[in-house]
């Protein structure tokens, strides 16, 4: 029997969300967000796809707007992309990331049990929860060591979603989802803080880059990517997790270096070393082996480390130029 294909995205106005909502929507599925009430709506991301789909207000922390929603939208697949996610604000907000990051999965789980337990649920998992990692590559049976509050709620938020298929038999799955970046990748975050500024240097609005820790190791993906491994995971027979990787790991230093050659500038004239950038705790290394879901899903990511560096510092220059010349706020 062919299911309707109706998809809820919590998160939808974040980088994922935008990819994720795109992807569905070439797939034929009615596409719906969940977005939380703010004083100015924010939709740069999902601005091309406001007229093909459909927002509705709620929030992971608020148990009863998530039941409402389902039994309003009558999803077939739920995708809990929402989170607090940025690591360092964990630290200074480790209460808020536990009730959302962690508790918030566990509300639309309750929700889901309770309106139908036949919606299928996506939990964005996350390498975070590796942290202090005891081998590499990483894959589905590394044991988890979070280095972060951000890594401790999203253990948390994995195994409800474990014990929710353990117990009531629910098709819930967890993508472990290594780094993955894209033009639209925040700012905050240490890719896009670079190519950002990279663009802003090269058009003269900016003299310096202030970074942490250089030395860190990353496996870097491309965002567009990993969101079809979200959709395989939810199109399978039986519920299972995946770690979603690429399997090369680079160093931030690597990336800086990589980032302002692409505009034709030196890194070291303009990066500057700030300790405000360091970490109560750091996740120094991270490199993930997707085999599993290389065989069994036939997932495969397109997009390499030097592609991806070029495409983000592309996109910014172009963004910053267009910025300077008035046609961009
Ligand atoms: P993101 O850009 O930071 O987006 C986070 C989204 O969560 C935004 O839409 C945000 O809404 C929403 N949100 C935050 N608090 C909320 C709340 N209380 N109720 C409802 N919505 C809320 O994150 P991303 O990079 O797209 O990542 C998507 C998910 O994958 C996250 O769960 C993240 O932790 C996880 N993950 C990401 C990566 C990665 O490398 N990108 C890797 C592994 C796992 P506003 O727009 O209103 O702020
Ligand atoms: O840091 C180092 C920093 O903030 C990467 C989230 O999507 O991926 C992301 O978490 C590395 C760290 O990402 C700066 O110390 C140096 O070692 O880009 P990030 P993250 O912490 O790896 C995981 C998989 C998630 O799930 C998270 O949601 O870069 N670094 N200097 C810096 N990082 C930042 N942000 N800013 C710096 O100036």
């Amino acid at each position: 029997m062919t299911r309707s294909k109706r998809a809820l995205i919590t998160g939808i106005t974040g980088q994922d969300g935008a990819y994720l909502a795109e992807l569905l929507l070439e797939k034929g599925y009615e596409v719906h967000g969940m977005v939380r009430r703010s004083s100015s709506e924010r939709f740069e991301r999902i601005e091309p796809l406001l007229d093909r789909i459909q927002l509705h207000e709620g929030d992971l922390i608020d148990q009863l707007s998530l039941v409402r929603l389902l039994e309003k939208i009558k999803p077939t697949e739920v995708y809990n992309l929402a989170a607090q996610s940025f690591v360092p604000t964990s630290f200074s907000q480790p209460l808020l990331t536990g009730e959302v990051t962690a508790l918030g999965a566990t509300r639309m789980l309750e929700a889901i049990r309770v309106v139908d337990s036949q919606i299928r649920f996506y939990q964005a998992s996350s390498s975070e929860m590796f942290g202090k990692v005891p081998t590499e590559p990483q894959d589905e049976s590394t044991p988890f060591w979070p280095r972060s509050p951000y890594g401790v709620a999203k253990v948390y938020a994995h195994w409800i979603t474990v014990n929710y298929r353990e117990s009531y038999d629910i098709y819930a799955v967890s993508g472990i989802l290594f780094n993955h970046e894209s033009p639209l990748r925040g700012t905050a975050f240490v890719t896009r803080k670079i190519t950002d500024a990279v663009a802003r240097i090269k058009h003269g609005l900016l003299d310096k880059l202030r970074l942490g820790n250089l030395d860190a190791e990353r496996d870097w993906g491309f965002a567009g990517d990993f969101v079809e491994a979200m959709y395989l995971m939810m199109q399978q027979d039986s519920p299972r997790d995946y770690v979603i990787a690429t399997g090369q790991k680079h160093t931030v230093r690597q990336f800086v270096e990589l980032a302002f050659d692409r505009a034709g500038l030196d890194w070291e004239d303009y990066v500057e070393l700030d300790p405000a950038f360091l970490r109560p705790a750091e996740v120094n290394t991270l490199c993930g082996d997707a085999s599993k879901a290389k065989q069994e899903l036939g997932w495969k990511p397109k997009v390499n480390f030097q592609q991806l560096v070029n495409m983000m510092v592309d996109a910014d220059l172009h963004r910053v130029e267009r910025m300077k010349d008035g046609l961009l706020p």
